[in-house]
């Protein structure tokens, strides 16, 4: 039976992949390597030191940099980032997420944020959603990322439900498949042959339904 609803925040409540993607490329751009399109997914949902890695790789740059220096790297990408992510309003969350949200309270479904994204309150307060997750997975007591299944793990263990009562949601490729390897349905938002992986997968927000979702899982 359908307990629980489990989100990934950037990409799928609001559009702050996007400007993930944004400081990634300025701060890519000033230690000179161009980023192909396909980042724009393999960057998705990966942690913070995670992502400079695949960046490093993208211009062969591996083992250039001390710890010191990666750390340097990312707190200025994180800093250019955070100063994106201060004008978010509420106006900030994606097509039918906050219709979504409400119905499923409605029904009486527990809710959960799965985000690898250290910056994740700062996003939901900003957007105002506090009151709909009281349970947020801290990425801090993580061990491995996405596409590990850890973190939705996590947030089913957070909701104390099994891995057959839960959906949950995601727009990364890494994401999908850390959902399937927690044995959870997954509803991917994207691109459908990148997110092929998932059991229903829709185009955008706009084009989720929770009926349709529901329906997909119970068939
Ligand atoms: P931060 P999600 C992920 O959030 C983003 O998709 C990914 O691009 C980002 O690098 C990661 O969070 C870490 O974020 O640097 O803010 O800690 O998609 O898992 O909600
Ligand atoms: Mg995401």
């Amino acid at each position: 039976m359908l307990k629980g609803l489990i989100f990934d925040l950037d990409g799928v409540i609001t559009d702050s992949a996007s400007y993930h993607l944004a400081a990634w490329n300025q701060l890519a751009q000033e230690i000179g390597i161009t980023l192909p399109p396909e980042a724009n997914d393999a960057l998705r949902g990966r942690s913070r030191m995670d992502s400079l890695n695949v960046i490093l790789q993208y211009g062969d740059q591996v083992g250039k940099y001390s710890q010191a220096e990666l750390d340097e790297l990312a707190e200025r990408k994180n800093k250019a980032y955070r100063q994106s992510i201060k004008a978010m309003t509420r106006a900030d969350v994606l097509p039918g997420m906050l219709d979504l949200l409400q119905e499923a309270q409605q029904q009486g479904l527990r809710l959960a944020i799965a985000s690898a994204s250290k910056n994740a309150p700062t996003i939901l307060h900003n957007l105002q959603l506090e009151d709909y997750f009281p349970d947020i997975v801290d990425p801090e007591t993580l061990k491995h990322g996405k596409p590990d299944p850890e973190i939705f793990i996590a947030a089913q263990n957070l909701l104390g439900l099994n891995a057959d009562e839960v959906i949950s949601f995601e727009d990364a490729s890494t994401g999908v498949a850390a959902i399937k390897a927690a044995h959870q349905f997954a509803v991917g938002i994207g691109d459908a042959q990148v997110l092929h992986q998932a059991d229903y997968i829709v185009p955008d927000t706009a084009a989720l339904h929770l009926d349709d979702a529901e329906a997909a899982y119970h068939h």
